[in-house]
């Protein structure tokens, strides 16, 4: 109750800063100062404010302290806020185009997302033009992995668990692999594994460690399925609003934040993904049956999805291939 009084309360100040002076942004973003995408967050900000000399000065918010995670979408879309950053997959109920992000095997090399990247980024940059937001850049995850109470074979070491979800297609992955998809944002992970809420989840070494994985469970299995985004993106008036020069620093930070994401990425997932098993978590490679298994249902995955929207999904999948 007081947290969200406060949200309002900053919320109605942000839009009254920004009334006053237009120079005021506010950028909410989902995860915590530990994680990449915030640290990068940070400094794009700086490098707009230091580009613009202070007209542009962003605050960011980040561990979903302004904006609720699943709410920043609209927040930036209404004009709440100028900029925001966003999970991809948590948009694919919004649009299949944004699915793209969370189809289990169909990029799960770095190389091979930033092509996937590259060959959604159209449809994505429509359908967000659509909704009144203009993309500025992405940030990728370390690819998502099968972490667990107990050591994983095959898919029926699996049945019946209850699977962490935090997206549309996530929450069908976990239907498909025959367990109880539940819906936990990543501050709430050490909570709903100790109370028993979940018992498996699919998600990046960074956020394994970021939570102290060890403390509730065991076993990481390393599928890598799919290397998921954020996005950052900016409200289109209130970019448009911006001179030329401005806009054009916003740019520059924003492909400056786009190469230090993409880079960034491989040193952390490495380094995560040795800090878990520093810490106890059997780290190992996932059994031939298992991928098999689990390679089933990426398959059915990207016949459901290009199905939802074979004209956006099929553009896609065609300049991916
Ligand atoms: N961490 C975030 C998104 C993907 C990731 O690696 C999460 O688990 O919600």
């Amino acid at each position: 109750m007081f947290k969200q009084l406060a949200t309002a309360t900053l919320l109605t100040g942000a839009l009254f800063t920004s009334a006053v002076n237009a120079g005021q942004w506010h950028m909410p973003t989902p995860y915590g100062d530990a994680n990449l995408p915030t640290k990068i967050a940070y400094e794009f900000a700086e490098n707009i404010k230091a580009g613009t000399d202070g007209e542009i000065d962003v605050t960011v918010h980040s561990g979903a302290s302004l904006v609720k995670h699943p709410e920043i979408p609209r927040a930036v879309r209404t004009g709440q806020v100028q900029l925001g950053e966003i999970f991809i997959g948590i948009m694919g109920n919004t649009h299949p185009v944004f699915k793209h992000d969370n189809i289990p095997f169909l990029a799960t090399n770095f190389d091979d997302a930033r092509k996937l990247w590259e060959a959604a980024k159209p449809e994505v940059e429509k359908q967000l033009d659509k909704e009144g937001m203009v993309l500025l850049y992405s940030v990728p995850w370390p690819a998502q992995s099968l972490y667990t109470k107990a050591p994983v074979n095959s898919m029926s070491d699996l049945k019946g668990l209850k699977m962490r979800a935090y997206s549309p297609s996530t929450s069908r992955l976990a239907d498909l692999m025959d367990t109880t998809p539940t819906t936990v944002q990543v501050p709430e992970i050490p909570q709903a594994f100790s109370t028993g809420i979940i018992d498996a989840m699919i998600t990046s070494p960074s956020t394994g460690a970021n939570g102290q994985a060890w403390d509730y469970l065991s076993h990481y299995t390393d599928i890598k399925a799919w290397i998921p985004k954020n996005v950052v993106v900016a409200n289109k008036r209130a970019f448009r609003r911006l001179s030329d020069e401005q806009r054009q620093v916003i740019l520059d930070a924003a492909a400056k934040a786009e190469d230090r994401g993409w880079t960034g990425v491989r040193v952390t997932a490495a380094e995560d993904t040795a800090t878990l098993a520093e810490n106890g978590i059997t780290v190992s490679e996932p059994s031939e049956e298992l991928m098999q298994e689990l390679q089933k249902i990426g398959d059915v995955m990207i016949k459901e999805w290009e199905q939802e929207a074979p004209k956006e999904v099929g553009a896609i999948l065609e300049n991916y291939r």
